[in-house]
């Protein structure tokens, strides 16, 4: 009988199978990389959109803009007067000091276009439109 050399084999193969957990080092199971760039689950990219108010009115990404649905996203205020940042449709909303800088940062999970704001005398920021 000479099988006792197959008996030890498959023993040490259970013995690495238990010792993979625990570390967070991430490994991709079987490499399928077909070149440098080739991602497989795109990660969406933060959207960052920074205003500036001045004397009422908005500069900088100002207007409408696109992020991809589901991308995470940062808007940026900074104003010379306290106020009131509103997001509507996400109903997300800061509080931005005198001559300061406040952010919201939240999902874009939900489709459509959504009006940013000041509050305090209206002043209309961006439209983001998701999707
Ligand atoms: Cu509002």
């Amino acid at each position: 009988m000479g099988r006792v050399g197959i008996a030890i084999a498959t023993g040490a193969v259970l013995i690495g199978v238990l010792g993979g957990c625990g570390h967070g080092t991430a490994t991709a199971p079987g490499s399928s990389t077909t070149g440098p760039s080739a991602g497989r689950a795109p990660t969406l990219a933060v959207h960052t959109i920074s205003v500036k108010v001045r004397g009422g009115k908005a500069t900088g990404d100002t207007g409408k803009v696109t992020v991809p649905l589901g991308s995470p996203v940062v808007i940026s205020v900074s104003s010379d007067v306290a106020d009131e940042m509103h997001v509507h449709g996400y109903e997300r909303t800061v509080k931005v000091p005198a001559a300061s800088t406040a952010s919201v940062v939240f999902t874009a999970n939900k489709p459509g276009t959504f009006e940013v704001e000041l509050e305090n005398p209206q002043v209309p920021l961006l439209q983001l439109q998701v999707g």
